[in-house]
């Protein structure tokens, strides 16, 4: 049997993002990949134009059929929509027997609104949450501005239940370093700076290939350092697509 991993989260039209970059991304890393869809954006590398989020029925509907008959190895969420589908999933993960990736989307690319606030029920489901900076704000009531800033952050996210926490770098002034925390210690992964524009759908592929390490069976740290690796290179070699911030390269071999 093939490792199996599922995404809960939004269309990207444009292929960049949301659940088209997860499913590429697991397939890339040798997963099978399933795909419940949350919300459906109207975008492309230039502009975006409005989002439609599914009924927390429907999303939950979709769930339950996929894990009584193919359940996976690990699961990730993106952007989820709204309070209603933030709040089922939490309640539907108090079943999962898999690890939960929570990459706690907030706002797209081109301002465009994916979720709301999130509230502890579903960090507590978290093996691992994965914001940038400014979600990092967010989730832990600060402002961030250096290095120390984010282990603070990271600090308070765990202390609201997420079991680890990954806040990702690229927004800050410095080199991009990672930092990830556990309630025990703290890691750090830096990461040289590429100079393109073409970085749509970094945090999505991120997660998602941090997933399919976990459904794979790798350890929660290894599965990071592998996916910090994979999403380098696919940012290294994005391919320019579109008129404006194009997709990262999915297909990106791993040396
Ligand atoms: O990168 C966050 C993200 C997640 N999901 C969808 C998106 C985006 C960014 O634009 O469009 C559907």
């Amino acid at each position: 049997m093939p490792p199996i991993a599922l995404t809960i989260a939004g269309s990207d039209p444009s292929g960049g993002a949301g659940i088209q970059a997860d499913l590429k991304t697991f397939h890339q890393l040798g997963v099978y990949g399933e795909a419940v869809i949350t919300l459906i954006t109207v975008q492309n590398t230039v502009r975006a134009g409005c989002v439609e989020v599914l009924s927390a029925e429907l999303v939950l509907a979709q769930i339950e059929a996929v894990v009584e008959d193919i359940p996976p190895g690990a699961a990730k969420t993106g952007a989820l929509g709204s309070a209603e589908v933030v709040t089922a999933i939490a309640k539907a993960a108090e079943r999962f027997d898999f690890p939960l990736v929570v990459d706690p989307v907030m706002t797209g690319k081109h301002g465009l609104p994916l979720g709301p606030q999130f509230d502890d029920a579903l960090l507590a489901r978290a093996a691992l949450v994965t914001p940038n900076v400014p979600e990092a704000e967010a989730l832990a009531g600060m402002k961030i501005r250096a290095l120390d800033d984010v282990r603070r952050a990271a600090e308070k996210i765990h202390a609201r239940g997420a079991r680890a926490v990954l806040i990702k770098g690229g927004h800050l002034q410095a080199e991009p370093t990672d930092v990830f925390y556990d309630g025990a210690a703290f890691r750090e992964f830096p990461a040289p700076r590429i100079a393109t524009v073409h970085t749509h759908g970094t945090g999505c592929t991120y997660s998602a290939a941090i997933t399919a390490g976990l459904a794979a069976g790798l350890p929660l740290v290894e599965s990071i350092e592998r996916a910090k690796r994979f999403t380098h290179e696919d940012i290294r070699t994005s391919p320019g697509l579109g008129h404006g911030c194009g997709p990262v390269n999915h297909h990106a071999r791993l040396a």
